[in-house]
């Protein structure tokens, strides 16, 4: 949004030449940055800007495409626009009007128009590269790679159905084994892809619950890794009600750290009651929890880090230093000691739950059409389906249709609106 060094206004579509011959009064060479005074339609000085000429079908978007590299004052923009707003047949283009036409005119699919999405939202370096992976067509190749395998295996059941003899039920029996071991062969490299996280951890961030009996300096914990006054922290029991919430990336992996009210049966008054409920099911929802309190009062968490908190405290007494033992970790958020153990016991479980470096992870939209894709390719070899060659077939053809919906290619037009709204304007 301008004011900017630079504003860059793109003009895509068959009046693209047109718009820059109204202004710049020539099309420069296509693909070389020219300089040019541009005016409006009454010969007035609007900017002196570079512009770009991309001739189509060759462009971003699939069609003839121009830019303008603006100086980037509001008022500079603004008169361009109007300019451009005064040539017939040029409009506004609507929040991501350039990528959806790009998508329909083939030039991206729908999960690289996902990642191109992702990548412009991204804030940590995972997200980033998880993205761009996405953007670069990575998911679309390994989609395309099934739907090869898939049409093999299709065309040799059609080969068969059109071809045999219908009395020949030995062939079809065994052209249907074939079928269906190639089915499952598949349908177990999918089964993989589903074992895999979902991509929404990286996009949303991992959830990490700080829990305990109050005082245990759960709210002085979250301020030190936040490193600022988030929550209030006192000696007195029950100040913390709510939960709350702090997105915080450690080592390029986009967190949410939540801290909640302490948990205790006794003495808590009806709102604070309701912040324990709050807490106990951010613990449960908890993708790692961070336990401040006793070991064995631990609630069962599959990712639980538990920690001996306020160290300089109770440095030295051999009770405190026995209960400590039994801890993953101690540290002292007043101090910083330990700190730093903690950031690395975090980072490294935090690993666990997500996607390896160089593995795509796939989006619940994907994930959902991929599980369906499986399920019609997982015969029971005891079912009638096994030996009707037809009904394998038509099994094959639904399960193209599944992958289909993740690069977009049938049934998408309800989704459109809601991917393409994700895009700002002029993207
Ligand atoms: N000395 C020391 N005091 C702490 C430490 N962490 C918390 N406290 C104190 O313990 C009391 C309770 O802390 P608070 O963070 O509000 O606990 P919460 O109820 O678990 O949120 C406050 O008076 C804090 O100043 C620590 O690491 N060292
Ligand atoms: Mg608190």
């Amino acid at each position: 949004m301008p004011p900017a060094a630079i504003a860059v206004v793109r003009i895509s579509g068959p009046r693209a030449g047109a718009a820059l011959n109204a202004l710049a009064g020539r099309l420069p060479e296509p693909r070389r940055a020219s300089l040019a005074s541009l005016t409006n339609g009454e010969g007035a000085p609007l900017d002196s800007a570079l512009m770009l000429w991309f001739p189509g079908p060759a462009t971003a978007t699939g069609e003839d495409l121009a830019e303008l590299h603006l100086h980037g004052g509001r008022a500079v923009v603004a008169a361009v626009a109007a300019a451009l707003g005064a040539i017939p047949g040029l409009r506004p283009a609507g929040a991501g009007e350039f990528t959806r036409r790009a998508f329909l005119n083939g030039r991206i699919d729908l999960a690289e128009a996902e990642g191109l999405a992702d990548l412009l939202a991204a804030e940590t370096e995972s997200q980033r590269v998880q993205a761009l992976g996405h953007a670069s067509g990575h998911v679309s190749r390994v989609i395309a790679g099934w739907q090869d395998r898939l049409l093999a295996l299709m065309a040799g059941a059609e080969a068969e159905l059109n071809f045999a003899d219908e009395d020949d039920v030995e062939v079809g029996e065994s052209v249907a084994q074939r079928l269906i071991s190639g089915m499952a062969v598949l349908a177990d490299e999918l089964g993989e892809w589903l074992a895999r996280p979902a991509a929404e951890v990286i996009a949303e961030g991992l959830s990490v619950v700080i829990a305990g009996p109050p005082n245990a300096g759960k709210s002085t914990l979250i301020n030190a890794l936040a490193q600022r006054e988030l929550a209030i922290v006192s000696p007195v029991e029950g100040t913390t009600r709510d939960v709350i919430e702090t997105p915080l990336a450690l080592d390029g992996i986009a967190m949410r750290f939540s801290d909640t009210a302490g948990i205790r049966t006794e003495g808590a008054g009806e709102i604070e009651a309701i912040g324990i409920d709050r807490a106990k099911a951010a613990v449960e929802a908890a993708d790692i929890l961070l336990w401040l309190g006793p070991p064995k009062e631990a609630p069962e968490h599959p990712r639980a880090i538990l920690i001996a908190a306020q160290a300089d405290r109770w440095r030295g007494e051999a009770a405190a230093e026995a209960a400590a033992a039994h801890c993953d970790l101690t540290l002292s958020a007043a101090t910083g000691e330990g700190m730093d153990r903690l950031h690395r016991s975090i980072v490294d479980m935090a690993r666990t739950l997500l996607p390896r470096e160089g593995e795509a992870a796939l989006r619940e939209r994907q994930r959902a059409a991929l599980f369906e894709a499986k399920q019609w390719l997982e015969i029971d070899l005891a079912s009638r389906e096994a030996h009707d060659l037809i009904l394998l077939a038509e099994r094959l053809r639904l399960a193209a249709t599944a992958l289909d919906r993740i690069t977009g290619r049938t049934g998408v037009e309800d989704m459109l609106d809601t991917l393409f709204g994700r895009f700002c304007i002029g993207k």
